[in-house]
Order: structure tokens, then sequence, then C-alpha cells
């Protein structure tokens, strides 16, 4: 049966208007995968300890047939083909693919850990999930709401 997953998207690098778009577009062109909505956009400062400019932060809301692994894959592959370069860790990004929840999965495997990691501490990537789904739970840690609110 098809899981709905959350995916946030980011650029800091080149136009990051069109990275965003793009990423969308070949998202949804992928076999197994079902974009269903798409969040507002917004621009964020960048969060991390590398000076850099401004981010594009977004999510998409998806259908899919595939795995959680399967869907990194394909993740990473979208980045790749937008020219993601991978060289510094919290490095300034033309496209930045991150899984944020797939149903209410928990993973934690060598390169995949879902819920995202940082998804509760990070207001780029709660705003636009909240834009797609308010009453949602982040498990493990609560309503979406909540964690907005302690941001504050
Ligand atoms: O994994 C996200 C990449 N990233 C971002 C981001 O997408 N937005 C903002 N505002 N700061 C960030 N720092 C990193 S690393």
């Amino acid at each position: 049966m098809a899981k709905t997953a959350y995916v946030g998207i980011g650029s800091n690098l080149g136009d990051r208007e069109e990275n965003l778009r793009r990423a969308v577009e070949l998202l949804s062109a992928e076999e197994g995968i079902d974009v269903t909505a798409v969040s507002e956009i917004r621009e964020t400062e960048p969060v991390g300890p590398v000076e850099q400019g401004p981010f594009l932060n977004g999510a998409v809301q998806i259908e899919t047939d595939l795995g959680p692994r399967e869907l990194l894959e394909r993740l990473l592959a979208v980045e790749q083909r937008l020219g993601r370069v991978r060289d510094e860790r919290w490095g300034p990004r033309t496209i930045d693919l991150d899984l944020l929840l797939y149903g209410d999965l928990y993973v934690a495997e060598p390169g995949l850990t879902v819920p995202h990691p940082r998804l509760h501490e990070r207001r780029f990537a709660l705003e636009p999930l909240a834009d797609l789904a308010p009453s949602l739970e982040i498990p493990g840690k609560g309503p979406i709401s909540a964690l907005l609110a302690e941001l504050e």
C-alpha cells in the first residue's frame, strides 16, 4: 500500500527558485513517486556552523510505493542530476532533498534516519511541513504545532 512521505527541499546556490522547481519536476517524473502537494517556499537564514547565503526552503508531500531506502536513493539521484556536489558537510548547495518523514515509520540505519534527526529543531523544515499537514504528529516528538511553538 502506498505511504505518505514528506521531503524537505532547499537551495542556496545558483538560481534557487529554479533549482527547487526542477527538483519537484524530477520527483514527479519518478516512477513510484506521486507528488500530492508542495508547500509555500520561504527564504530562510542559514542554520549551522558555515557562513553562507540564505536558503529557499519548502517541503513536498508524496505518495509512494517505494520503501524508505529506495526513496532515499531516488532523492540522492535527483540531487545529482541537479548538479549537487557533496564537498562540505554544512556548506552551500544547489539542491538539498531531505527525507523528513515516511508514514509513521522509524528507521535508524547507516545513512538513513527517519524521522529526520534534526527535523524537530529546524524551523526551516517544520514551517513548510505545517503548511502541508498542520495537525501532523512527528513520531517520537509530538504535534508539529507544539514543536513550532517551542522554537518561538
Ligand atoms: O539540510 C539542510 C541544509 N541546510 C539548511 C537549509 O536547508 N536551510 C537553512 N536555513 N539552513 C540550512 N543549513 C543547512 S546545513
